[in-house]
């Protein structure tokens, strides 16, 4: 990993994160509860590892985006995991209505003890500061339209773009603020870099597309063999080579009996990122 971390243009990263770590902390005072949004098909893999010196103390909601995406069962022992570690965690299709409730709900009762204290003092409820936090493409553009009930920040947006500082009203008595910048997952591990890629949270261009689509054939063939071969109509699924051939064969990318194993990739890949390949969960 940290010879092909450094032939990327991955070094950009650590100025990004700590310009988004110093904006987190100049809100900080300001923020009452702390939306940390993950991807439910890879609980561990989109956590933001480095940031809860910056967020300790403040009620927390752990928000696993994409529940409609991921293999529950899997993902359910996710949210035992970091109930146990003390989380409040919420699995949730952000398109769900009913999902989107338990969120409004849920900081209700995270932030009934600040109203409560108002009320005592004979002051109006308070405008709960929420802040958003998250590596990209977990959801939290969708999130925050939601909340707001119009479209106030680009959906599916490319990472890089300013992002808004600005505390955006919602109709729950909640603002919200955008993570104010990126924030990286830490990329270390090969395996979360390879899971991360196969769900779009970081560019396709950081790692190679072939490693991105073996990825996700490989856990598909391990944990998900029925997925795959309806996918892709493969019978024997342990045969990676095979299964090269034969989707190459169903999108005519075999020249000359050559399979075009970059437009293969780029198949899977994308599947992924179009939902077609779901129900599943890759961190175990
Ligand atoms: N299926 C599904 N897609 C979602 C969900 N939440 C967000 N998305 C999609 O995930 C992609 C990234 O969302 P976005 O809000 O831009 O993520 P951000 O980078 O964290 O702001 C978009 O295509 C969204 O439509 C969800 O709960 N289920
Ligand atoms: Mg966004």
């Amino acid at each position: 990993m940290n010879n092909r971390q450094n032939q990327t243009n991955i070094n950009w990263y650590p100025g990004h994160m700590a310009k988004t770590r110093r904006l987190i902390q100049e809100k900080f005072h300001l923020i009452d509860v702390v939306y940390e949004l993950v991807d439910a098909r890879i609980p561990y893999s989109s956590k933001i590892k480095d940031i809860y010196n910056l967020i300790l103390d403040k009620p927390k909601i752990v928000i696993m985006t994409k529940k409609d995406l991921c293999d529950i069962n899997v993902t359910m022992n996710w949210v035992k995991y970091y109930e146990n570690l003390g989380a409040k965690v919420l699995m949730v299709d952000l398109n769900d209505p009913e999902d989107f409730k338990k969120i409004i709900d849920l900081t209700k009762e995270l932030t009934q003890s600040i109203q409560e204290k108002r009320e005592e003092k004979r002051m109006k409820p308070k405008e709960i500061h929420a802040l958003v936090i998250g590596i990209p493409n977990v959801g939290k553009s969708t999130l925050i339209n939601k909340m707001v009930g119009k479209h106030v920040v680009n959906v599916g947006n490319k990472p890089g773009i300013t992002q808004h500082l600005k505390w955006l009203k919602t109709p729950y008595n909640i603002l919200l603020l955008d993570t104010p910048g990126i924030l990286w997952p830490k990329l270390s591990e090969e395996k979360v870099a390879l899971n991360l890629a196969a769900t779009s949270s970081i560019k396709e261009e950081i790692l190679p597309i072939d490693e991105v689509a073996g990825h996700i054939l490989k856990m598909l063939a391990e944990y998900y063999p029925d997925i795959l071969k309806e996918r892709y109509h493969v019978s024997n699924v342990d045969d990676i080579e095979e299964v090269y051939e034969i989707i190459g064969k169903n999108i005519g990318a075999i020249k000359h009996g050559e399979v075009n194993y970059d437009k293969v990739s780029k198949k899977i890949v994308n599947d992924m990122k179009m939902e077609y390949i779901k129900g599943v969960t890759f961190d175990r």
